[in-house]
């Protein structure tokens, strides 16, 4: 079977938009990869959102990707939400390149990605360890500054 392919259009209420793509080959990890731009320089958190849903923006796509029911966490965690994919990191012309690996967002199958959301946030995400009280919940990141919904594209 070819990989399985995926694309998010990454737009906003500010200047921030971006192209994301997915790519996952039989049952591996899905690769994820792609540019953000209007960023401010630094750590911005990267996550899945359970939701495809942006009649309120970005607000209406809920929280993190959670199928297992855990805490808030870094990528590398074993505890971790599915949808927990770190910072993306912005350079000084406001550029963040994005190139990942994970295991935790399928293509297809139950706890499949499609139809779910990417959501960046204008402030770094704590990765759990942050003593904030928002810190297993949302790694306190902040705003949502750009959001899109993950829909499937050509496979070949
Ligand atoms: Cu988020
Ligand atoms: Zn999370």
């Amino acid at each position: 079977m070819a990989p399985l392919k995926a694309v998010c259009v990454l737009t906003g209420p500010s200047d921030v938009a971006g192209v994301i793509s997915f790519c996952q080959d039989s049952d591996g990890p899905t690769t994820v990869e792609g540019e953000i731009k209007g960023l401010n320089p630094g750590k911005h958190g990267f996550h899945i959102h359970a939701l495809g849903d942006t009649t309120n923006g970005c607000m209406s796509t809920g929280p993190h990707f959670n199928p297992k029911n855990l805490e808030h966490g870094a990528p590398e965690d074993e505890i971790r939400h599915a949808g927990d994919l770190g910072n993306v990191i912005a350079g000084d012309d406001g550029v963040a390149k994005v190139s990942l690996k994970d295991c935790n967002i399928p293509l297809t199958g139950c706890d499949s990605i499609i139809g779910r959301a990417v959501v960046v946030h204008g402030d770094p995400d704590d990765l759990g360890k942050g003593g904030h009280e928002l810190s297993k919940s949302t790694g306190n990141a902040g705003a949502r500054i750009a959001c899109g919904i993950i829909g499937l594209r050509a496979s070949s």
